[in-house]
């Protein structure tokens, strides 16, 4: 069989909707899952795989989103779907993509561009499963995106703290004493930054958050579009590990952008674009005050005023800071200081 594009990296070009009016209607992540009310991460696989469209194959790992979404005999994927295991998703992803080449080449499948879309937790993936992402991220003759839904803790298991739980959170693993009033004192991991950082070749590193729909569903398209293996990662509240009110998900991931906690970017080929809210922060607007955002949950409740004030200062530091704000975390020199 002759050698078509498909061997050479042909990707589905997946044009960005133009505006809330121009998104298609159909859904491959329909009813038949049974996520809490309010669960952002449900619409995040929701959103991901409508900007991916029907020739998709979605691998999960372990978590929320394989467990809440597979009832026995009942499931909300519309598109073919494999759990793979809980640090996985990178060596499914290219393990699938590779697969798929593999097949066409021999000709025993069809020739033709299929998204491989490989998602993870942050336990499974800013945790566990990194290294598998970091390979994946290496290997540019082969097309996959691997989306890290982030909802700030093992969420599945009850709520255990993981690298990318916030300073200070009520988890599990971290339940505020009368002796010890903040149990985890580490800064949230910045995983986004050190993959794109740390991969030269991979040609698109997104930051995403579900409560701008239209924005986070074209950063998808465009990582699929882009070509070789891509990464997105998307903060998505969570009610029952955040503790608040469901009716409250969508106000919470933007109060998380518009406080500067959460900056959206892009890096594409390796320049680092900043889009949204995040934007307009960087053009002049002033960050909300980190309170307004973290006095909404209860997994802070315990904060007295030094805590939001340390929190606050290390926002501050990200922005001020940082060699390049909200991304890359090196440090600029204090004018005639260390
Ligand atoms: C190797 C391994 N260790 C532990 C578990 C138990 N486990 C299942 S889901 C889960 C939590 C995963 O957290 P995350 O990736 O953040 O996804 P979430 O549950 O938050 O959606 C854990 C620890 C497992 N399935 N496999
Ligand atoms: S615990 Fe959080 S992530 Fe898991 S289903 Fe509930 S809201 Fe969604
Ligand atoms: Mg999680």
């Amino acid at each position: 069989m002759a050698e078509t594009t498909t061997f050479r990296n042909a990707t589905q070009v997946l044009e960005p909707f133009k505006g809330v009016k121009k998104v298609t209607i159909e859904e491959y992540f329909s009813s038949g899952h049974r996520t809490c009310q309010g669960c952002e991460s449900a619409l995040v696989m929701k959103l991901m795989v409508k900007a991916a469209g029907p020739r998709t194959i979605v691998l999960g790992s372990t978590g929320c989103m394989y467990v809440a979404n597979t009832t026995y005999y009942s499931t909300p994927w519309v598109v073919p779907w494999m759990h793979t295991q809980l640090g996985s998703s990178g060596s499914a992803a290219l393990g699938t993509a590779a697969g798929l080449k593999a097949l066409m080449k021999k000709g025993k499948m069809k020739a033709e561009p299929i998204n491989v879309i490989a998602f993870c937790g942050d336990g499974g993936g800013a945790d566990m499963g990194l290294g598998a992402i970091s390979a994946t991220l290496t290997h540019k003759e082969y097309n996959s995106l691997i989306l890290l839904y982030d909802n700030e803790s093992y969420a599945n298991t009850d709520i255990q703290l993981s690298g990318s739980t916030p300073y200070g959170a009520h988890t599990t693993f971290s339940p505020p004493g009368s002796v010890r009033r903040i149990m985890h004192t580490r800064w949230k991991k910045n995983t986004a930054g050190m993959l794109a950082a740390g991969h030269p070749e991979c040609r698109y590193v997104a930051t995403v958050c579900a409560s701008y729909a239209v924005e986070m569903m074209n950063r998808v398209r465009k990582a699929l579009t882009i070509g070789g293996p891509t990464f997105i990662h998307s903060l998505d509240p969570c009610p029952k590990g955040w503790d608040y009110d469901p009716m409250l998900s969508h106000e919470l991931g933007e109060l998380a952008i518009e406080t500067g906690i959460f900056p959206l970017y892009e890096v594409e080929d390796g320049v680092v674009k900043y889009y949204g809210k995040t934007k307009a922060i960087v053009d002049g607007r002033k960050r909300k005050p980190v309170r307004e955002y973290l006095l909404k949950q209860g997994r802070f409740a315990h904060f007295i005023e030094e805590d939001l004030e340390y929190f606050q200062t290390k926002v501050d530091e990200m922005w001020e800071r940082w060699e390049i704000p909200g991304v890359v975390s090196f440090r600029k020199k204090l004018e005639g200081g260390a």
